[in-house]
């Protein structure tokens, strides 16, 4: 059944019982000049017990541990690595196995890591502290897609002018606010005092209209301190924590999970373009698989309509991953960001429904009356949505959202 040696035979094993919970399975998009049964055979070995050349040794571990190919046709790859060669609670080197040196390899011209059936080793993980079914109980939000804002400008404001935007953001009703990703704990704008000064302002909206509103305050730092951080975060009252999952690596969202901070993990994925954008990378469904495994509970997963470069089959497959039932872990949230404002909202509703959060930075702070306004038009779009009007019908008696359609033109 095993593929090693010199014959380029390619044999099909079907994902048996046995190999689901044995194998590891990966699948990657592979361009070469050579035939793919051959650059199969190299993957698997340079990713497993081999290596360019053959090493006398090979011989006594390449049974048990050498990876094997189950497939190689078109452009298709896929490999079965045996679980034992993974240190199973360990992600960093679970990479090193499945999206390692591989990239590199000279006679590859495209390699992207498409998707891995972690089956065997999802026993390791925990999984997120909250999912989508605690976060709507928190909120008292159950029967609409959640929205939420990133404040803006991105870096500057002081602890103070962060605390009023987010505050004039909380009176129009939203249900989640982050910091963005390049706001972590500079000079400018310390976190221990926007932190405090946010949620203080955030408690006063909350007693005022009846309902809460998470801050996602950015923790993102070194693996020495992220976990004192969050931790310090909570102490000081943060209702969920932000964490920019490719920066500061898997394994720190899986520290916090372990450590059961008690708040939900918000996970940006900064950088990710560069993983998941060119011929050589990590396809976004992956990130979304070991993010769930990790414990993030809002994962960003790109907009079907928006400012950022999307692919809409990984959008579609993240979603999928976050939401469906898989390994006992809680459901997530996909979060959808990047370029949004009222007139993005129909479509990108249509394609996620309304277990989704719908992030509008520029899209809320932009409207031409402020924050507050900007908010209660991103809802009104949303209920345009939901009693199938259009944004120009809605907005006859709806003068928020008017002024969007007016400020950024029709839908
Ligand atoms: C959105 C955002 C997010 C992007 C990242 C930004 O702001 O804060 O970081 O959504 O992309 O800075 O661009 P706007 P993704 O609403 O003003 O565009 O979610 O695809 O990872
Ligand atoms: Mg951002």
């Amino acid at each position: 059944m095993a593929i090693h040696g010199d014959k380029d035979l390619i044999i099909q094993v079907p994902l048996t019982l046995i190999n689901i919970m044995t194998m590891v399975r990966t699948t990657y998009y592979v361009e070469a000049d050579a035939p793919i049964a051959k650059v199969a055979k190299e993957i698997a070995a340079e990713q497993s017990t081999g290596t360019w050349t053959e090493v006398a040794a090979e011989k006594e571990v390449h049974e048990k541990l050498g990876a094997h190919v189950v497939s190689a046709e078109g452009n298709t790859v896929v490999i079965d690595f045996p679980v034992e060669i993974f240190e199973p609670d360990n992600v960093p080197q679970i990479l090193s196995v499945v999206a390692g040196n591989l990239f590199g390899l000279g006679g590859l011209k495209a390699c992207r890591l498409m998707d891995v059936d972690f089956g065997p080793l999802t026993k390791y993980y925990n999984g997120p502290e909250f999912g989508i079914e605690e976060v709507r109980k928190i909120l008292g939000v159950y029967d609409r897609p959640l929205v939420g804002t990133i404040i803006k400008p991105k870096v500057g404001l002081s602890p103070k002018r962060t605390a009023e935007v987010a505050e004039q953001a909380a009176l129009g009703g939203l249900d989640l606010i982050k910091d963005d990703e390049t706001l972590t704990d500079q000079k400018f704008c310390p976190l221990e005092e926007r932190l405090t000064m946010v949620m203080d302002r955030l408690h006063k909206v909350e007693d005022r209209i009846g309902k809460p509103c998470f801050y996602a305050v950015n923790v993102t730092c070194g693996a020495d301190m992220i976990v004192e951080r969050a931790e310090r975060a909570v102490e000081l009252g943060a209702n969920m924590v932000m964490v920019d999952i490719l920066t500061a690596g898997f394994s720190a969202v899986q520290a916090l999970t372990d450590e059961k901070i008690g708040v939900p993990i918000h996970i940006h994925r900064t950088m990710h373009g560069a993983l998941t954008r060119g011929k050589y990378g990590i396809a976004m469904p992956v990130i979304s698989k070991l993010t769930r495994m990790c414990g993030g509970t809002n994962l960003h997963t790109g907009t079907y309509a928006g400012k950022m470069e999307r692919n809409v089959c990984e959008i579609d497959a993240s979603r999928d991953i976050l939401r469906k039932p898989w390994a006992g872990y809680k459901r997530v949230w996909p979060v959808s960001s990047g370029g949004l404002y009222p007139q993005k909202v129909r479509e990108n509703l249509d394609c996620y429904g309304i277990d989704v959060i719908l992030q509008a930075g520029g899209g809320i702070h932009g409207h031409p009356e402020g924050t507050t306004v900007g908010v209660k038009a991103m809802f009104q779009a949303v209920e345009a949505w939901q009693q199938q009007k259009t944004l120009e019908e809605y907005a006859k008696t709806h003068k928020e959202l008017a002024g969007a359609l007016k400020q950024w033109g029709p839908s």
